[in-house]
């Protein structure tokens, strides 16, 4: 039989998928749907639903369940292979949370074969949406929690992360508040990642170290609950949340509906899922420590794997656990591509316009400065959103093209000092890797070197080898992480982007304007 995995990505804007075949280092099939455009009917806008107030932002955890559905019908129609696949994982943008009455346990694992995989997940729902990573909201219920915690630093040491707003921890504190009721009747509270390793499972499905560490609610040292921080969070919280569960974890054999519906083996195995990120690190290759990517995906996000679990004192980059053991780094910067696409639109361009852009106007921008805050940023903290420019024309479309792109960077540099080492070299991931000119601001702004990754898409890739990972673990008793990664995730060797060194040293002294200039507005 031959030895096909699939990786399955839960995203902000998207569910994508990557079919591999680890005997011959191919990847069969890649592909992806757009929440907005396959199901306009649950009215997102980029895969979320916004409200007046900015700070709030959900999404639709049955939209992630018919977009399943869709996915499998599709792959079905296409004619693949899916009888022979041995293993599935997934990813899941971090932080969201779904929220299901006790009847949930049942219901996933007698599933209705008549109905949707949205319909089963219907009858269970306690709240018909849910806040995702977008969602700044709980502020007060951060400083509760943080307060019961020790302060920052008491809650870096116990969890890993400063108590933050995106986190589920204050999330699920705020419904409590808001919604008692509501809350009384939730008996199970998944993440995005564990729903769907539940539908695939059909059971309820373990949170794994990776996601479960984007909680505060998660013991970054012991890899379970936090009982102090349980406590701190909701009444009850404990019976609500299922286990937590090495990242390997080998759930049982596949769902009956996803057999019977589209073919799958009976035989195949549902591992845990994790989050977008540590999957991504998987996917990028990161197996081991000393190694940074940056992906550019809906939030730019900078990782990379550690041995020791070293945290952050301003509290601002976060410690998860890492799939192939360990820890990894995560600095999160919501205003990603979202930002980079703004200003495109703004200024009516397309994406090779925009390139354009950057390579007529001069490193360095001319002392323009930018900081991207379209929307409510993670880091550095923003509540109130707003774009703000120093010496940049607003009616100036390339120099603010190039302006967004150079903030990213140099903010980047600036709040990821905390890891100690410069990075040697840099992986790039993400939609926006493709770009040739934000790859070269980035070997810059950075000084090192940048590689591309061939698949845009590592958080599903990463989901694949995860998911061959454990099967190999689980049938052979060891599996080594290097010799599964390797094949799939080795940088295009000609897709190096030296950094030029007269805009390295320019860059360097532009990185002190631009941390002078965000602080004075941060203190606005
Ligand atoms: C990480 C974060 C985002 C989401 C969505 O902390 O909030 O990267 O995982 O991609």
């Amino acid at each position: 039989m031959p030895s096909y995995f699939l990786g399955l990505d839960s995203s902000t804007q998207s569910l994508s998928s990557i079919l591999l075949d680890l005997d011959t280092g191919e990847i069969l099939d890649d592909r992806a749907l757009n929440f907005d455009e396959i199901l306009p009917h649950y009215g997102t806008t980029n895969g979320v639903l916004r409200h007046s107030d900015p700070t709030v932002v959900h999404s639709s955890p049955l939209m992630w369940a018919d977009a399943l559905d869709l996915l499998f019908q599709q792959m079905k129609h296409a004619g693949l292979p899916l009888g022979d696949i041995k293993a599935i994982s997934g990813s899941g943008q971090q932080h969201g949370s779904v929220y299901m009455t006790s009847l949930a346990e049942k219901q996933i694992r007698e599933m209705d074969i008549h109905g949707t995989l949205a319909d089963n997940l219907a009858r269970v729902l306690s709240r018909p949406t849910g806040p995702v990573w977008m969602d700044s909201s709980t502020s007060s219920e951060c400083d509760e929690i943080r307060e019961s915690l020790g302060g920052r630093e008491g809650a870096v040491k116990a969890t890993g992360s400063d108590v933050t707003e995106r986190f589920t921890g204050p999330q699920i504190r705020k419904f409590s508040i808001e919604e008692p009721g509501a809350y009384k009747q939730t008996g199970h509270i998944a993440l995005v990642s564990s729903l769907g390793s539940s539908l695939i499972a059909g059971q309820i499905s373990p949170i794994d170290p990776g996601d479960g560490a984007g909680m505060n609610l998660m013991d970054i040292d012991a890899l379970t609950w936090h009982s102090g921080a349980l406590e701190a969070t909701a009444s009850d919280l404990r019976t609500k949340l299922p286990p937590i569960a090495a990242s390997h974890s080998i759930l049982g054999v596949v769902n009956p509906y996803l057999v019977m519906k589209y073919g799958l083996n009976p035989a195949a195995k549902a591992v845990v899922w994790s989050g977008d990120n540590p999957c991504s690190l998987i996917g990028t290759g990161l197996v081991k420590p000393g190694m940074t990517a940056i992906s550019l995906g809906t939030s730019d996000t900078l990782f990379g794997a550690m041995s020791a679990c070293k945290t952050d004192p301003r509290g601002e980059g976060h410690v998860f656990g890492s799939p192939a053991g360990g820890y990894m780094s995560l600095i999160c910067f919501k205003n990603g591509s979202l930002a980079r696409e703004k200003v495109k639109d703004t200024y009516g361009l397309d994406w090779d316009q925009f390139s354009a852009s950057i390579r007529d106007t001069p490193v360095g921008n001319q002392g323009a400065l930018m900081l991207p805050w379209f929307d409510p940023e993670i880091v550095p903290k923003v509540l109130t959103p707003g774009v703000r420019r120093q010496n940049l024309d607003a009616e100036d479309a390339p120099a603010n093209c190039r302006a967004v792109v150079e903030a990213q960077m140099m903010s980047m540099r600036l709040h990821s000092e905390w890891m100690g080492e410069k990075p040697q070299c840099i992986y790039a991931t993400g939609g926006a890797s493709a770009n040739q000119e934000i790859l070269q601001i980035m070997a810059d702004v950075f000084a090192a070197p940048v590689f591309r990754q061939e698949t845009a898409n590592g958080a599903a890739l990463g989901a694949a080898l995860r998911a061959a990972h454990a099967f190999k673990l689980d049938a052979d008793g060891n599996a080594d992480w290097e010799e599964i990664v390797s094949p799939f995730t080795k940088p295009v060797e000609s897709s190096k982007v030296d950094p030029n060194a007269d805009a390295a040293a320019l860059y360097e002294e532009k990185r002190k304007e631009y941390a002078a200039f965000e602080s004075a507005q941060l203190s606005v």
